[in-house]
């Protein structure tokens, strides 16, 4: 397992994310928990390699595991869901928003709401359910929908980072302002290749 290159330069989402941001997150939040997420498996003995499989059964294994699986799995979702260029919502997304939230603009509504109801640490989602159902979600610390001890279990479809270390040094305590700066720079197209893929 490597660790995955940033899809992009670390000054390609400004101004919405600045460039010293990125290269913090990525370099030294996000490859910690690579380098902390093997070390664990390794003292574990653990052979499984797959991911997600880990992370549906997270309940056996450590919490050295949960937090830094998690929180590698979490960052490589979400820097791979953002974009420079601004990537416009494909029509296939735009019908599934309508289906299941009543339209786009409703989904990003209670996204939004629900990533600045977040109390400390963690992340707001889209997911896609069993049944294909698109809805939103929220986890605290590094868990993820994956995981077999969150309430609402899904497929993510798009991760956004509400720790402070994602937005702090630009933003301070203007998380909402964050927020909405995310909502401008999603990569729609990795969205929906995830819910084909799924
Ligand atoms: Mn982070």
């Amino acid at each position: 397992m490597k660790f995955p290159a940033l899809p992009y330069a670390y000054a390609a989402l400004e101004p919405c994310i600045d460039a010293k941001t990125v290269e913090i997150h990525y370099d030294r939040h996000y490859r910690n928990y690579y380098n902390n997420f093997i070390a664990a498996l390794a003292k574990d003995g653990i052979k499984e390699t797959d991911v997600p499989k880990i992370l549906a059964k997270i309940s056996s294994y450590s919490t050295a595991i949960r937090n830094n699986g998690g929180g590698f799995y979490n960052h490589l979702l979400y820097f791979e869901n953002m974009s420079s260029g601004n990537v416009t919502m494909p029509d296939s997304l735009k019908y599934l928003f309508t289906r299941d939230f009543g339209s786009p603009a409703q989904f990003r509504e209670q996204f939004v709401s629900a990533a600045k109801g977040i109390f400390g640490s963690g992340w707001a989602w889209l997911c896609v359910d069993k049944n294909g159902k698109l809805f939103v979600t929220t986890t605290p610390n590094q868990d993820n929908p994956l995981m077999d001890i969150v309430k609402d279990q899904g497929t993510p479809l798009l991760a956004l980072d509400v720790w402070e270390h994602a937005y702090y040094l630009q933003y301070q305590n203007k998380r909402a302002d964050y927020i909405q700066s995310f909502m401008s720079i999603i990569n729609w197209n990795i969205v929906l290749q995830r819910y084909l893929k799924r």
